[in-house]
């Protein structure tokens, strides 16, 4: 059996980082974790290839090749989904589909032959039982969750590291908070689920001996949800691995409670993590209590991403307006604590209401909802909740806010109240060709023919005099700059 693995396009957004692999003649900003992971579950005598359509371009060489094709993507691919799907069935292609995108809205897919839905360790070996006994169901579910332990490492040699700028390895699933908005526990449940520190290590091995020294992204929900485990077991395991290792920064996404333990703020990065992002979500606590996001309240918020940044882990933020107990001195709140804290990598979106999570259902039964679907990117703009400000003043209170934290002048200002507070990376990134020849090209794109031209130097001057270490850092951080601020003007503003 030949199966083609297919992950669909991503759209220009906030995390696609478009604008800005260019700079590093990169085609995509991490791989597809998920159908890497699928493909490891396949039984050995199945033919696998994998076509990314984000960095390839998927041939009809391709779909001749294969007897099956399996898709997976999240809701923010589903038009490129869409039309790979009608483009397989036209070629007679049988199409198996999950991951999140499917499992959120089954029903939206009824020209999928089989989908297998939810944690493929669960569904994927009943598909597989049946179709050896030749009686293929259309729609696998699982209750419940899976344990990781036998989770296989992904099949890396299915595709290119080289054109990717990050790899991914996950570590756990679920979170143990409840904010209200969000589809993670729904999907993947409350109680963190682990991998044993020999798998993540070994995983690392893999990557490590392909020859990857770059980033590494543990793409867990909250890396911090068992704190007991990561402090005994894995991050001296990472720490330990590290030893004779070069480059392979790690970052990851947490909770804010980091910032109460000391401990695990220097474990993690003498595990070499260099940065977290966290759902910040609102300064106004108000908001914080409507969304039931009970660990972000009663805290001086500023204070504490200061404190990680000191600690050497740079913060990029999630932040969220069109609470209904936000009001319009909430933009002009966000923004001055956006600037304060030094969250370079802010990412600023209009609450949305993902089927299947509290608010959604909530909303739904006072009559506040606008349509039942999410564009799956709460960056771009839109919303499926009638907020109760009114859509006018929340778009226009959105755009205010994105305008100012992404403008020249207030973006090369917020890069250097981080450089300031940051702590120096304890790993040291080889600087390949590639990142010499993207501080050239930054020189060009941002330093000369860019609007931020003046900027852009200043910043460079000032971090070569002050902390010269961190000049990589700031160029990347100019690069980031570029992206999000074309982000804003083709999609936002
Ligand atoms: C890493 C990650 C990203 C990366 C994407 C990397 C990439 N190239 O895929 C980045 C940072 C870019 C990202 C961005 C976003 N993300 Co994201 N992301 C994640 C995260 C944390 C991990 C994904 C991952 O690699 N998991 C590990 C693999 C092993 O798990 P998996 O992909 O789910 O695959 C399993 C199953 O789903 C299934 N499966 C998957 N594919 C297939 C295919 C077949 C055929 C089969 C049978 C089974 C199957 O089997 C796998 C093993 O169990 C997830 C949360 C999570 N825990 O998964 C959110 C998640 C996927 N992201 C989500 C969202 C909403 C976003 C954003 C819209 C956020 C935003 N506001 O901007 C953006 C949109 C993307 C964009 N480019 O703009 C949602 C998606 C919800 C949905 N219904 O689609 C998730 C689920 C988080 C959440 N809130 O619930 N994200
Ligand atoms: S802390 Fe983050 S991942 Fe956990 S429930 Fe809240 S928003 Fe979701």
């Amino acid at each position: 059996m030949n199966v083609l693995l297919i992950y669909p396009k991503f759209p220009d957004t906030f995390w696609s980082f478009n604008y800005a692999l260019n700079f590093i003649r990169k085609k995509a900003a991490y791989p597809p974790l998920g159908l890497l992971t699928v493909a490891a579950m396949l039984p050995d005598e199945f033919q696998r290839r994998l076509v990314d359509v984000n960095v390839d371009g998927l041939t009809d060489d391709d779909l001749a090749w294969a007897d099956v094709a399996f898709i997976g993507a999240m809701a923010v691919q589903r038009d490129s989904a869409k039309q790979i799907i009608a483009r397989c069935k036209a070629t007679g292609l049988k199409v198996v589909a999950g991951g999140p995108l499917f499992t959120a809205e089954p029903d939206a897919f009824e020209e999928v032959d089989h989908l297998i839905l939810d944690e493929a360790e669960l569904t994927l070996p009943s598909f597989l039982g049946d179709l050896k006994n030749g009686d293929l169901k259309k729609i696998y579910r699982a209750s419940g969750f899976c344990d990781l332990y036998h989770t296989p490492p992904p099949s890396w040699d299915l595709i290119d590291m080289k054109k990717y700028a990050s790899m991914s390895i996950q570590f756990s699933r679920g979170c143990p908070f409840n904010c209200d908005f969000c589809n993670v526990t729904v999907l993947f449940g409350h109680r963190p689920r682990l991998k044993s520190a020999q798998q993540v290590i070994a995983e690392l091995d893999r990557i490590y001996d392909a020859g990857w020294r770059s980033n590494i992204f543990f793409v867990d929900d909250n890396f911090i949800g068992n704190k007991r485990y990561l402090k005994a077991r894995l991050l001296p395991a990472l720490i330990d691995w590290r030893q004779d290792k070069k480059g392979c920064v790690f970052f990851t996404e947490a909770s804010i409670n980091l910032a109460d333990d000391t401990e695990l703020q220097h474990l993690m990065v003498k595990a070499g993590f260099d940065a977290v992002f966290i759902g910040i979500e609102s300064p106004n606590d108000a908001s914080l209590a409507e969304c039931q996001k009970v660990q972000n309240k009663n805290r001086d918020l500023i204070h504490d991403v200061k404190t990680l940044q000191r600690a050497g882990l740079e913060v990029q933020g999630g932040f969220i307006v069109g609470f209904d107990s936000d009001t319009p001195s909430t933009f002009q709140q966000l923004i001055d604590f956006i600037q304060k804290s030094g969250i370079v990598t802010a990412m600023v979106g209009l609450l949305q209401a993902p089927p299947g999570t509290r608010l959604f259902d909530r909303l739904k039964k006072d009559n506040r909802l606008l349509g039942m679907k999410i564009s799956g990117d709460n960056v771009d703009g839109t919303t499926n909740i009638n907020p109760k400000m009114g859509l006018d003043q929340l778009m226009n209170g959105y755009r205010s806010i994105m305008r100012h934290i992404y403008s020249p002048k207030h973006y090369y200002r917020r890069v250097k109240v981080f450089l300031k507070e940051f702590g120096n990376s304890k790993v040291d990134t080889p600087i390949d060709f590639q990142r010499f020849l993207a501080f050239f090209r930054s020189g060009v794109r941002l330093g000369i023919v860019g609007k931020e031209r003046f900027h852009f130097w200043y910043l460079m001057a000032w971090t070569l005099v002050r902390k010269p270490r961190l000049l990589p850092l700031a160029v990347t951080l100019a690069i980031y700059g570029h992206h999000f601020r074309r982000i804003c003007e083709t999609h936002i503003l």
